[in-house]
């Protein structure tokens, strides 16, 4: 039986105008991939604190993400991060993910650490002046590429930390044209359905320079690449202030958005649970995603949806839960937008008009919305209540042990 909340927010919907129908099969439609990386506890330079119960091997990534498949019905996809994801068997992890309703999003290269690999991606991968090193980054990318068409996957995304730390250490023109020969080496290996997701970011681990800071350079690259290859904007990968709306919007413009990693941010890539800190700008970027997808300069269907985040003091599977609950309710709220409407202010001039759309939509507790799409799609009441009465943690803990860790960062 519907709730009642529910009931009375579909009246005064259906009285807007609005297809409550047509909202709720939007939002049981969306589905998000969870980042393999995302199911232990994170930390920072300054240490990291175990949560206990934490997944030893991929299949226990895969059982994490299985449940809360089950519990939220928001996510039915895995993103891999390559070594610290290597599948042994790849037929029994193909075989565990079907058996739990998972398939494999985009995978993840890494040429930022050092994992036993011959040469040191200490000064750089695909951007490094020795050319052997360039080799050996372009070949572990072609290495992930053979493990996602193993899997079924039909992305690669490709995020640098190549760049500089100090003024004149690099040469700033020639590893930008380093940069696009390596990816050019790789796009040639490319399925011809696959994505390359070329993800930006401004600093860090680097200080001074980044070789692709930012959704310009991340661009440029891709139209010299190819159609295939397209910008990944991960939320926390902008400086201060940055409207990243704008940046969605122009990206759409141009057919050039590949995808988001969703997470927030008070003030650097802080990985925080997605819409824990600015949920205003992820209800904007959803009213971006919408208006350029209704309108025709990009096809919904072209973009991927994952979460990157890193959990510091929070149960990694319930910051996912509230994370899955925040971007559904951030794009139910933009769904409720009348765009008729606020194309009239705009073309009027009715800043305030234009403005109070928005909030009416923003201001809409569309929780009932999204619990009914869930609870229609055989997801649980309360997926965090579920997982707290369950003491699904203190089970894991039991099973996997107090000190198990992921691999991952
Ligand atoms: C870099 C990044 C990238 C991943 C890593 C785990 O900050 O966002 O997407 O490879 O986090
Ligand atoms: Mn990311």
């Amino acid at each position: 039986m519907p709730s009642s909340e529910f009931q009375l927010l579909s009246s005064i919907l259906e009285n807007k105008g609005k297809s409550v129908s047509d909202i709720l099969s939007k939002i049981s439609a969306f589905q998000i991939a969870v980042p393999s990386w995302a199911l232990g506890a994170g930390g920072t330079r300054f240490g990291r604190f175990s949560i206990g119960g934490e997944p030893r091997n991929l299949e226990e990534k895969l059982e994490d993400i299985g449940l809360l498949a089950k519990l939220t019905k928001k996510t039915d996809a895995v993103s891999l991060h390559i070594p610290w994801d290597i599948p042994e068997d790849v037929e029994a992890i193909k075989q565990k993910a079907q058996s739990l309703e998972i398939s494999f999003d985009a995978m993840n290269s890494n040429t930022f650490q050092d994992y036993g690999q011959d040469l040191t991606y200490k000064m750089g991968s695909l951007s490094n002046s020795d050319s052997t090193i360039r080799q050996q980054a372009v070949d572990h990318n072609k290495q992930v590429i053979e493990i996602g068409k193993s899997l079924g996957s039909k992305g690669l995304t490709v995020w640098l930390a190549d760049g500089s730390n100090f003024p004149g250490q690099a040469s700033i023109r020639k590893a930008l044209q380093w940069t696009y020969e390596s990816l050019q080496a790789i796009y040639k290996d490319l399925p011809s359905d696959w994505k390359l997701l070329l993800e930006y970011k401004p600093y860090e681990p680097n200080f001074y320079h980044t070789v692709i800071p930012d959704w310009g350079t991340s661009s440029f690259l891709c139209k010299q690449l190819g159609d295939q290859a397209k910008v990944l904007v991960d939320l926390g990968h902008h400086l201060p202030n940055t409207n990243i709306e704008q940046i969605v919007a122009t990206l759409m413009h141009q057919d050039m958005l590949a995808g988001f990693h969703f997470n927030d941010s008070k003030y650097g890539d802080d990985d925080l649970s997605t819409g824990s800190i600015k949920p205003y700008q992820l209800f904007l970027i959803f009213c971006e995603l919408i208006g350029g997808a209704e309108d025709g300069a990009q096809a919904w269907e072209s973009i991927s949806w994952m979460i990157d985040a890193s959990h510091n003091t929070k149960d990694p599977l319930e910051d996912l839960i509230q994370a899955l609950e925040a971007i559904a309710i951030a794009y139910a709220k933009a769904l409720l937008v009348d765009r008729e409407k606020l194309t009239q202010c705009q073309m009027s001039g009715d800043t305030v008009g234009a403005q109070e759309i928005l909030q009416d939509a923003f201001l809409t507790d569309v929780r009932p919305l999204v619990k009914e799409a869930r609870l229609q799609s055989g997801g649980v009441e309360s997926p965090l209540d579920y997982y707290r009465t369950e003491k699904i943690r203190e089970k894991l803990i039991s099973q996997r042990g107090k000190n198990s860790q992921a691999t991952g960062l």
